[in-house]
């Protein structure tokens, strides 16, 4: 049996079953199964194409990544043109843009990367319109900007559902789920928030279909099946998004009021052709990636306050090494800070501590 037709048979007792208190572990091993067969699948086609791991590779540049994610002909090359120095092709039709652009915005002493792709249509995920290779690239964005068009802002929940089908979690945290393989001792679970959406038993059986026959277990986050099974998956991410709405300058002020109504999700209106709200745009996009400053100062002398270091927060001491040489880190000793992540001015701290904005910093 293929692995095409083993998912069409799990597929099929998936719809006989109930979805029920009773059923829902059941229902939760068959998804899991699935995914499992589809990964397998994803895995077997990489590796007859004789590479492993995305189809299209970016180089990523400056101190965070956008990717424009959109319909055809919403805007995104426009917008691209507006907020960067770039020049992407626009024109009224459909897949005007055939390849990814970049562009670098600069915004408070960060160089952001916007990268245009191609429109994205229902089916990308499974090789529709220009297909699974251009998706692809929405994984290596640290933030997506979902556009819409004014006139069709329903297609948001598609061009999402497309990003899930290729491992993103859209404006999910990775939940917090330990899982540790060891060498034997079965499987050990321990419950620390006292699940009410899984037992022991369905994550016994699932464990046992990603080969975690000897593992350990520590859960502390009260999620379903799906979200565990996402923790067992080589190819999950999870990416913030943000939703903007283009073209404001086609309908008046009462139209967008009713779609706040109506939506169910929260947007930024804007119009990338007139410029309308993309200050706005900016300070959010910055405000979402969550970047901080860090001053460098060199040994003996004083703090560099004219270009600061920019960051993700979050980021270790390595991080930071890696960022501005990739040979720092083997001769570093260790590192001095002064600033709101540390008791006193001037403590050491080591390679997995996390600085905090406007930090300062000594290598040694
Ligand atoms: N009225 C109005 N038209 C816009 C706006 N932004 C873009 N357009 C127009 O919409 C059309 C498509 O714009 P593009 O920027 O090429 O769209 P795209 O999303 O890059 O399209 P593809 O590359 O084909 O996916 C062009 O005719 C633009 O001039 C806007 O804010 N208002
Ligand atoms: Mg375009």
């Amino acid at each position: 049996m293929s692995i095409q037709e083993k998912i069409k048979g799990i597929e099929d007792e998936m719809a006989r079953t109930q979805v029920n208190k009773a059923t829902n572990r059941h229902l939760g091993v068959l998804r899991a199964r699935i995914a499992r067969l589809k990964e397998q699948d994803r895995e077997r086609i990489e590796r007859g194409r004789g590479k492993v791991g995305e189809g299209y590779t970016v180089r990523k540049d400056g101190d965070a990544t956008i990717v424009l994610l959109g319909f055809p002909s919403v805007g995104k090359s426009t917008l691209l043109n507006h907020l960067t120095n770039s020049k992407s092709k626009v024109a009224a039709y459909d897949f005007t843009t055939l390849t990814v652009i970049p562009g670098i915005m600069n915004y408070r002493g960060a160089k952001i990367q916007i990268l245009d792709i191609p429109g994205i249509i229902k089916g990308a995920s499974e090789g529709k319109g220009l297909g699974k290779r251009i998706l692809s690239v929405t994984r290596s964005a640290d933030l997506l900007i979902v556009l819409v068009d004014v006139f069709n802002p329903v297609v948001r929940e598609v061009l999402l559902n497309e990003i899930r089908n290729i491992g993103i979690r859209p404006d999910e945290e990775s939940p917090r789920i330990n899982i540790e393989k060891r060498g034997s001792g079965g499987i050990v679970i321990t419950d620390m928030v006292g699940m009410t959406e899984m037992d022991k038993e369905g994550m016994m059986q699932i464990l046992r279909e990603y080969r975690y026959h000897n593992s350990r277990v520590v859960v502390r986050e009260d999620v379903g099946y799906d979200k565990f099974v996402d923790v067992l998956l080589k190819n999950t991410i999870y990416i913030p998004t943000l939703t903007v709405l283009n073209k404001i300058d086609m309908v008046d002020e009462s139209y967008i009021d009713e779609l706040k109504k109506t939506l169910g999700y929260d947007f930024l209106p804007i119009s990338a052709d007139t410029d309308v709200n993309l200050e706005e745009l900016k300070e959010k996009l910055f405000e979402k990636l969550d970047l901080i400053r860090i001053y460098m100062r060199p040994k003996g002398e004083n703090p560099d306050f004219e270009e600061p270091l920019i960051i993700r927060n979050g980021s270790s001491i390595e991080d930071i090494a890696d960022k501005i040489h990739r040979n720092l880190k083997k001769d570093l000793r260790f590192t001095r800070i002064w600033g709101k992540s540390v008791k006193f001015g001037g403590q050491k701290v080591s390679l997995n501590h996390v600085p905090m904005d406007e930090d300062i910093l000594t290598f040694y």
